[in-house]
């Protein structure tokens, strides 16, 4: 056997994908939801309720307690035998950090399987929650960190993007001006990927590359934590991060935890986790340049494979490290799943009756236009809720249903300019690809052949392609990253949805009214009125 197991902790479940590489099968696509599942953390979406809309935290010990109920799902599946899994790597949320005081160590080398993770690991944590990738409370530390570097751009120079307010280095700073306290006592800061690395291995596992550079801290060139960048941030970080690595190390053997309560074989190698997005990478296949990927999860992200780092001269979006060792270029929406559902829900539809309000709507919505900021979002910046209708009432059902997801699909295309990709392909996955009315304006927007994957979870998919192939590596059978993903990480092709002719000459020009009206409530233009009274006039 050769069963390798990729888990996704994301922001709304834990997930896991087996690969058997031999037969080349899918053998396990299982996934515990914490809304549903784990209603005693209180969470909504994966998210803690906090009054300010710009604090996003979760809770670390909800992720703990999701990996023991899925392992034990797993363990009791008939059909799939847990002591067949040879190696193991993963996948997290981007950006999150959780804090572990001096006791971590010592828990997380002797946990007991006869008690809970999150029991055992509760006392470790030196900061109850752990801040995510959608908060937005940081700006002026942000500020204060692109002062003491220069400017942003030499940020983005540095590390690979300017500051954001959710990732990891402005975040530790908030916590370190805020809690001084509890900032000394946090002996070992871990992203979310490492952090869950660690408690499969027993040990501090390290931050791959891939996860490292959405921290505002690593030298996105020499792959190391930056001095200058940790001196700008906070007060004796370096003693408090993880090693850095290549995603493709090996941590270790798993723990006897797992082994003796779940029955993973003791030999179980445990492979460093990445983030999300780079693993998501892998597990749609875009080992080269040339074509793009459009995750719709709990955020929309637009990415794609980049041999070099290109640096937005926007200051918009991120790069990355891929898992092969090369680079990849990300734009995130924050608005993206959230902000469908609240529309979904508002007009109390299925996702079906909301796929039928897109079936049977047209191309430009008339010239109505939503900016669809139901929370902060990233891409435009846009620091606090702001939904913002332009010639479109509240009570037009299908306008709103159309709006909000032109809106998407629009931003995607005017923000990600500055990657300079003419694709003529696009790659869908996360949650909502599994919606072919979304998919159709995708297409006709970018004027782009989508496709879907059969396999939904990416991110999970390409933990276990890289658990996979960082053991082939390791073991002296090195594999190219072809070979490896081969009949995997390949999209459905009978799922080819095509643009609409008609349909990308209107979204040709509707571009204009959205970014009018864009910039117009982001920054003070003129009224996009005249510009969508003459696109009326002409597709109304
Ligand atoms: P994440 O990995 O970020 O937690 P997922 O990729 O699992 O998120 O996507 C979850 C989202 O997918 C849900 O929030 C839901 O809104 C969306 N979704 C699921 N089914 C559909 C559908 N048929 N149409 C549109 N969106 C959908
Ligand atoms: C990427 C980002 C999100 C999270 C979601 O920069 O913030 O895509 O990784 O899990």
């Amino acid at each position: 056997m050769s069963i390798f197991l990729g888990l996704d902790s994301s922001t709304q479940s834990l997930s896991a994908v087996a690969i058997d590489l031999e037969s080349r099968e899918i053998v396990l696509d299982k996934s515990i939801n914490f809304d549903k599942s784990l209603r005693e953390f209180g969470c909504k979406n994966g998210v803690l309720p906090h009054r300010d809309p710009a604090v996003a935290h979760s809770d670390p010990l909800m992720w703990l307690k999701a990996l023991d109920m899925l392992c034990e799902e797993l363990q009791s599946m008939r059909g799939f035998d847990v002591s067949d899994v040879v190696a193991v790597a993963g996948s997290g949320q981007q950006h999150g950090s959780v804090y572990l005081n001096s006791k971590a160590t010592d828990a997380l080398k002797s946990l007991n399987p006869k008690r809970s993770l999150e029991h055992q690991l509760k006392p470790a944590l030196s900061r109850k929650s752990s801040p995510i990738w959608m908060d937005s409370s940081t700006r002026r530390q942000c500020d204060d960190i692109e002062s003491a570097i220069g400017s942003g751009a030499k940020v983005a120079g540095l590390t690979g993007s300017s500051c954001f307010e959710r990732f990891t280095g402005p975040q530790i700073r908030k916590f370190a001006e805020k809690e001084r306290t509890r900032y000394d006592k946090s002996s070992k800061i871990h992203l979310v990927s490492s952090f869950m690395a660690s408690v499969l291995a027993g040990k501090h596992a390290p931050v791959d590359h891939g996860d490292g550079a959405g921290m505002n801290l690593m030298d996105i060139t020499r792959k190391q934590w930056s001095a200058a960048m940790l001196k700008a941030t906070a007060p004796g970080l370096k003693a408090k991060l993880p090693r850095m690595a290549p995603s493709d190390s090996v941590v270790g053997r798993i723990s006897s935890y797992f082994v003796d309560k779940y029955r993973f074989s003791p030999k179980t190698k445990i492979i460093a986790w990445s983030g999300d997005n780079p693993c998501s990478l892998i597990g749609v296949g875009l080992i080269s340049s040339g074509r793009i990927c459009i995750s719709l999860g709990t955020s929309d992200t637009y990415f794609g494979f980049m041999p070099q780092p290109l640096i937005s001269a926007e200051g918009e979006g991120h790069v990355f490290g891929s898992p092969t060792g090369d680079y990849m270029s990300l734009i995130c929406f924050l608005n993206g799943s959230l902000a469908r559902e609240k529309v979904r829900r508002k007009y109390k539809l299925t996702w079906n009756a909301f796929s039928k309000r897109l079936f049977h709507s047209n191309p430009g919505n008339g010239g109505k236009v939503l900016l669809p900021y139901f929370s902060p979002e990233i891409t435009p910046n846009v620091p606090g809720p702001m939904v913002t209708r332009y010639g479109l009432k509240e009570s037009d059902v299908k306008g709103n249903v159309r709006g909000v997801v032109e809106a998407q699909m629009t931003s995607m295309a005017i923000h990600s300019k500055w990657m300079g990709v003419k694709t003529k392909t696009i790659y869908a996955t996360g949650g909502a690809s599994a919606n072919r009315a979304i998919l159709q304006i995708m297409a006709d927007v970018h004027n782009a052949d989508v496709y879907q994957f059969k396999v939904g979870q990416s991110a999970a998919l390409g933990a276990a392609l890289r658990a996979a192939h960082a053991h082939l590596k390791a073991s002296g059978n090195e594999q190219p990253w072809e070979q490896i993903i081969a009949g995997f990480a390949e999209p459905d092709r009978e799922s080819r949805v095509r643009p609409n002719k008609e349909a990308a000459k209107v979204y040709r020009d509707f571009k204009k009214i959205y970014k009018a009206c864009e910039n117009h409530a982001l920054h003070g233009g003129k009224d996009p009125l005249d510009v969508q009274t003459k696109f009326k006039a002409r597709y109304g």
